[in-house]
């Protein structure tokens, strides 16, 4: 069959079995829009910014653990595109994206809406292609997906001038590539699986530390069912959350900076430490030297560079996690759980070290509560996206993720706007699944444009949630305890009616009046109803997010409500 550059692309993509594609079209990029009209597999999402579609797509991704694919323009579409990209890059998300490029003989010579993508994508992409003909496509575009998909997921780029898109080419259909897809990791020695075994069998008090690469792994039960036969505590970090239930005797809760007291208390008191899918990132190691002092620690991580990167493993082993946990599961056979007293001791460090919350009686708005009402009142299998800042981390603490790849947010790189285009890419990837999208009435703002894509989608079941507190809160809540209070920038002096905002959008829009006798009772009723809404729900603005662990120190030196209590 004869192919433009765009119909084959398409063809490709059909190919890869992809179905959404969320974008915005512009001129570098129209020949494929023109071929995208064709197609009868590929629905096209049309964001109103191209950072909301990189983020719908990464909703898509996290929810599906799937190479998604997002598309732009060149120059401002794909400049616009990056912090997306950067942030699949930092939270090792699989995602390709696709940008128009000017035609390959201005490329250089400063052309209208040009601009070096290849060269700006470079460091935050796993990998990244610049096609200069229309037959690199049949090899560029399977191998694209499987680089995203491979070994550490991870963003990959394709970047199109508008004449590779226009040229033509005739291929025979049994000359098409296969889809591209993951490959398998090349397998970690048994010897290095017996070594693990063995230091888990000395040890006396091992503590399991899950990354969010258990879920990339799609390996939660297998590391779960280690943790239970181990009879090992578990410590997550923010992207494993749901990796094991909240309410399992073995979780410990998140660990790091807004991480519970207990995470802390044990890991001092581990002689093994075993890391899982984790990098041992800053925001949760605190201190790095006062990390685990006691503890002998292996780690487990498809990619081989985070081996020892922040800290030396007694014992590294490169490899897919499920495979690895399964092989060293083979060699612990059900039988008596051992350090019962290990685990039971960790259940008392939990108790001891409840997270303190007011009564929900009393303060039924206090963020905890919230969550924790919010939780109850949403089906279980709720898919929670969360923008950046307190209402993340109260989410990360309080809510209980009971399944891997129900909490989407934007861990690596931080990025406030993520949480209402993930919430709609999350929505039309998991068709008939509830979303939340629990947001700051800062960060809804970065990318409060996409309340037109769920205008127009309005049947899908994102609710977003706004902890509205008038302030950049986390930002506030540093300011507090570290600057001496000097609010600087922190607090807003206008904010605008969310909910009217919603509904001028052609969203439906609430806001629980800040003297509502029963504000949750408000809260439920906006939800019970079908389709998109906006709930904008006012909350005291000097609540800090607690225990924290201030930035640089080490874990133990949390600040924990008593001691501001006291102060
Ligand atoms: C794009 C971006 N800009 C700036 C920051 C720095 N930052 C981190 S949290 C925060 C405040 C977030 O405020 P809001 O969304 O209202 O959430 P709150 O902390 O009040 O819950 C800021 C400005 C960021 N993370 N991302």
């Amino acid at each position: 069959m004869n192919y433009t550059g765009a119909s084959l692309l398409i063809k490709l993509l059909e190919r890869q079995g992809i179905e959404l594609l969320p974008g915005i079209p512009g001129g570098a990029i129209l020949p494929f829009y023109d071929a995208l009209h064709d197609s009868r597999q590929i629905t096209h999402i049309l964001a109103r910014h191209e950072q909301g579609a990189g983020f719908m797509a990464q909703g898509m991704a996290r929810v599906t653990g799937r190479a998604a694919v997002c598309v732009a323009t060149s120059g401002p579409g794909a400049t616009n595109l990056l912090t997306a990209i950067a942030d699949a890059r930092l939270d090792s998300i699989p995602l390709v994206a696709i940008t128009g490029q000017v035609p390959q003989a201005l490329i250089g010579t400063d052309a209208f809406q040009e601009v070096d993508t290849y060269g700006l994508t470079v460091p935050i992409t796993k990998h990244n292609f610049l096609v200069r003909d229309v037959a690199e496509l049949l090899e560029i575009v399977p191998l694209a997906f499987t680089i995203a998909e491979s070994g550490r997921p991870g963003p990959v780029l394709i970047d199109l001038p508008k004449d590779v898109q226009t040229a033509r080419l005739t291929v025979a259909d049994d000359a098409l590539p296969a889809p591209g897809g993951r490959t398998a990791p090349r397998a970690c020695p048994d010897s290095a699986i017996d070594q693990l075994a063995q230091l888990l069998e000395n040890a006396r008090r091992p503590v399991l530390y899950f990354g969010g690469g258990i879920i990339a792994a799609n390996a939660s039960h297998l590391a779960r069912e280690l943790a239970r036969r181990l009879a090992a505590p578990v410590v997550c970090t923010l992207n494993a959350l749901g990796s094991i239930p909240a309410g399992d005797p073995h979780f410990m809760g998140m660990l790091g900076m807004h991480g519970t007291r207990a995470t802390h208390l044990i890991l001092d008191e581990a002689d093994l430490l075993l890391a899982i899918g984790a990098r041992f990132d800053d925001r949760a190691t605190g201190k790095v030297a006062e990390f685990c002092p006691r503890a002998t620690i292996a780690h487990i991580d498809i990619d081989r560079a985070e081996l020892g990167k922040i800290k030396t493993p007694a014992l590294g082993l490169e490899g897919d996690a499920a495979d690895i946990l399964e092989r060293l599961l083979a060699r612990f056979p059900e039988k008596e759980p051992r350090h019962s007293g290990w685990l039971a001791h960790a259940a008392d460090l939990r108790a001891a070290h409840p997270l303190h919350h007011p009564a929900p009686a009393a303060e039924p708005l206090h963020p905890v509560n919230l969550c924790r009402f919010l939780a109850g009142a949403l089906p279980a299998d709720t898919i929670v996206t969360t923008d950046v800042g307190q209402h993340q981390m109260w989410v990360a603490q309080a809510w209980p993720f009971r399944a891997p790849r129900t909490f989407l947010t934007s861990g690596g790189l931080g990025t406030m706007g993520f949480g209402l285009p993930a919430a709609i890419g999350a929505a039309l990837a998991a068709p008939g699944r509830r979303v939340a999208c629990i947001s700051g009435d800062g960060s809804l703002l970065m990318n409060i444009q996409e309340l037109a894509t769920l205008a127009d989608h309005p049947h899908l079941p994102v609710a977003v949630l706004v902890f509205n507190n008038a302030q950049l809160g986390l930002v506030r809540q540093q300011q507090e305890l570290f600057f001496g209070r000097r609010y600087a920038a922190s607090h807003f002096p206008t904010g605008p009616d969310f909910a009217a905002l919603a509904r001028a959008f052609g969203v439906r829009g609430h806001r629980i009046p800040a003297t509502s006798p029963d504000p949750l009772g408000d809260i439920a009723e906006a939800l019970a109803r079908p389709g998109a809404c906006v709930i904008d729900i006012p909350m005291c603005g000097n609540t800090n997010v607690l225990p924290m662990v201030p930035p640089g120190g080490a874990n133990l030196q949390t600040i924990e409500h008593h001691h501001l209590a006291t102060a």
